[in-house]
């Protein structure tokens, strides 16, 4: 064996070069950011592969990655084009089946195809803090380069459903402990390429070929994962095929590996994939504002006015970023009921396991300080008000807040709807006040709209960005209106439902027709957890201003005379006691008198006609909001639906639907619905011309 000889770096393509050292060749895959196994990928290691295993010279072989990671995963922007030679699948064998060993490093986020790469190697090496996974179901499809056949063979069937169903990573160790992986070490990828290419030859690194392992079929562990995905998954469709696909694992490779690709197909066709797949590049895609080429402001310490729920989520979610965190109230009692929120908050953080005791205890003792009054807000770097919806109260802030924080401390609100240039006009200093719209409970919601006013400095808003990168949360950018992207566009849809419920479907029927279409809550379960009274007191408050062409719906207003404001108060449209939430049967007589005194007679209406509704007004709102520039692009819609709404993920948000209906068809169904209500249901111009001109959103993504 000679391994002192060093032939220098050949480059395959722009992404796979090989290193020859003596008896060893090191393959380096470079393909940044996230080392997706993208054609010229997969090509890349198919050559240097053919080639090296011609070579006599070469007694081992290590594949390794360059940058931060090994391959994450197929390239998920090639999915839905034509496929080019050679798949991954393809791949995989012809790696399995390579006379020379070969032997993988792996670090980083060794996802999907990476992991399956790595199983049809002949042995594997992952580096300290390596997190392994199958994502697949999160993108609406199954391990396809045979996953859910070499996991099997070497971690076992058990083992192989929890993973490839759940799509959650593991710990290296963890992965060390199933037989995924036969050794962790500390290193540097090449240097440890190098290494265990030199222990596979000397014997040091033992390998095998998974093909040639048996699986020990396990019915009852597939029986058990079908059950509970019937109870817990009901509406997706690829876990279900996970399952299917890993049964078949007992089956000789080549027919399981024939099995799996045919269940992989059928996903791939299925319209979850297509939703999925947009959510994830949702996440990623509203980072892409214009402001984000400023440099974001430094931000140390954190002051946060309202020691309410809001605020004391706020609190909560700053500080387990991190942050020292300032919560002011205007008297103690507030101070020591907002206190006892973030408390009761980090101890729900413990429960979850997001952070230790011992953390907590700290944060509590060493990050998180108090006072009364804002005066002590002037070593803050951002303030986030988050007191109670009314202007004059803002304005009284923020006009105390010009006078006493730093010259360059950014001023935002949490307002859920007020104004922001009213706010901002206030100040002396506009340019330093923006909206921060957090969502309830601000410390587990991940959405967060980040509201640019007319004159919000831009690296203000970039602030922003950074600000919700680091509490891990996705922010969307809007600009102003009543109710920014989602609650305006929520504001408009709950008008459906309840036109609906007037005349003549229940509230339970609209929630179970809305949970059917895969929403976690319907309209009404969410008005309740919300508190009626919220929504009461926005009633009043839009009183005033409501034309007198809107038809208007008391019904809520009535339930809330009664003192039932939901959930808290234990009723509201549904009762909530110790036997579980149920329909109210009070509220549904107010409904019926309601009804008798506009003088209607109920009538009734299929699940699929509530869906068409409730779905077809929140698209239409939403083309207004995206019209009005309120919002970029129609990504950043979904977004907002699918971080902040529960809109369900697998249909990939309101816009995504929609492209997916078609815009004739919308068209079709207001103008139908217009002769109920011509008012309500009015085409927006933007889907009129999208129905005359075959544009669609999707379209519209790629040039905002
Ligand atoms: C699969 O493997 C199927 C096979 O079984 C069978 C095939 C036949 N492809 O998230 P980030 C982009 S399915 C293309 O911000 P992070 C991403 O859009 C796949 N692009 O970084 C972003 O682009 P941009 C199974 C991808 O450090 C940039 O990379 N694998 C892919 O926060 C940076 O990403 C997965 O599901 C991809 N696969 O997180 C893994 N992945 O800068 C999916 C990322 O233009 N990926 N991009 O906005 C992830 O979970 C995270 O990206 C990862 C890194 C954890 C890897």
């Amino acid at each position: 064996m000679n391994t002192a000889e060093n032939t220098g770096s050949t480059g395959i393509n722009d992404v796979v070069s090989i290193e020859r050292q003596g008896a060893i060749a090191l393959i380096a895959l470079n393909n940044p950011p996230v080392n997706a196994a993208s054609h010229a990928l997969r090509s890349g290691v198919w050559q240097a592969v053919a080639a090296l295993q011609d070579e006599a010279s070469i007694e081992a072989i290590a594949i390794y990655g360059v940058g931060r990671t090994f391959i994450a995963g197929a390239d998920i922007r090639e999915f839905g084009k034509p496929p080019v030679d050679p798949w991954l699948p393809e791949l995989c064998n012809f790696l399995e089946d390579c006379p020379t060993l070969i032997v993988c490093v792996l670090h980083g986020t060794t996802f999907g195809g990476g992991l399956e790469v790595a199983l049809a190697c002949h042995a594997r090496v992952a580096l300290t803090g390596t997190r392994v996974g199958f994502p697949e179901v999160t993108l609406g499809v199954i391990p396809g380069a045979g996953g859910t056949q070499r996991m099997p063979r070497l971690a076992g069937i058990p083992a192989s459903l929890d993973v490839i169903t759940s799509g959650k990573p593991m710990s290296a160790a963890k992965a060390l402990e199933s037989c995924l992986i036969d050794r962790i070490v500390d290193g540097d990828p090449r240097e440890i390429a190098l290494q265990s290419a030199r222990d596979v030859i000397s014997g040091n690194l033992s390998t095998r070929r998974t093909a040639g392992l048996a699986v020990e079929p396990d019915p009852d562990a597939v029986q058990s994962m079908r059950a509970k995905l019937v109870k817990t998954q009901p509406l997706l469709f690829s876990p279900h095929k996970c399952v299917d696909a890993i049964e078949a694992s007992n089956l000789p490779l080549s027919e399981g590996l024939k099995e799996e690709r045919r269940l992989f197909n059928a996903c791939m066709e299925s319209p979850q994939r297509a939703g999925l797949i947009h959510a994830f590049f949702s996440e990623r895609a509203v980072t892409k504002v214009p402001e984000a080429t400023n440099t974001p402001r430094d931000i140390r310490k954190i002051g946060v006015i309202g020691g309410g729920t809001m605020g004391s989520g706020i609190a909560t979610a700053a500080l387990l970023a991190g942050f020292p965190v300032l919560l002011t109230e205007r008297d103690q009692a507030g101070l020591d009921r907002g206190t006892a929120t973030i408390a009761g908050n980090l101890e729900g953080a413990v429960k979850r396991a997001k952070i230790t005791p011992e953390a907590r205890d700290t944060i509590l003792s060493s990050s998180l300080s108090t006072s009364t009054g804002l005066a002590a807000l002037s070593d803050v770097d951002l303030v986030i008000e988050a007191v109670f919806e009314e202007m004059s109260v803002k304005r009284e802030i923020f006009g105390t807040l010009d006078r006493v924080t730093k010259p360059g401390a950014i001023l935002a609100s949490n307002t859920s709807y007020l104004d922001i240039n009213q706010i901002a006009a206030i100040t002396s200093r506009p340019e330093d006040v923006i909206g921060l719209h957090f969502f309830s409970p601000a410390h587990i919601m991940r959405l967060m709209e980040v509201v640019v006013a007319d004159k919000t400095g831009g690296d203000v808003v970039a602030t922003g960005f950074a600000l919700a990168k680091k509490l891990k949360k996705i922010a969307v950018r809007s600009g102003v209106c009543d109710g920014f992207i989602g609650n305006r566009i929520m504001t408009f849809y709950k008008k459906t439902a309840d036109y609906m419920m007037m005349d003549g479907a229940s509230p339970q029927e609209i929630d179970q027709a809305i949970t059917g279409f895969g929403f976690a809550m319907g309209p009404y379960q969410v008005a309740d957890l919300a508190g009626l009274d919220i929504g009461w007191a926005a009633n009043k408050r839009r009183a005033a201003s409501r034309p007198a062409e809107e038809r208007y719906i008391p019904i809520a207003d009535q339930i809330c005379e009664k003192g039932w404001f939901g959930r808290k108060t234990g009723k509201g449209f549904y009762i909530y006691d110790d036997q579980g939430p149920r329909p109210n049967p009070e509220a549904l007589t107010i409904i019926d008198e309601a009804r008798s005194n506009a003088g209607i007679v109920a009538r009734k209406f299929t699940k699929d006609e509530i869906v068409d509704r409730f779905v077809t007004a929140m698209i239409l709102e939403a083309t207004r909001v995206l019209e009005e520039g309120i919002a970029l692009r129609p990504i950043d819609i979904d977004a907002v639906f699918l971080f902040g709404y529960g809109y369900p993920r697998f249909r990939g948000g309101p816009m995504h639907t929609a492209d997916q209906i078609g815009a004739k068809e919308l068209v079709r169904r207001i103008e139908d619905y217009a002769a109920e209500d011509a008012y309500y249901w009015q085409v927006p111009n933007l889907l009129r011309n999208m129905a005359e001109t075959g544009e669609t959103f999707a379209k519209l993504n790629e040039s905002g």
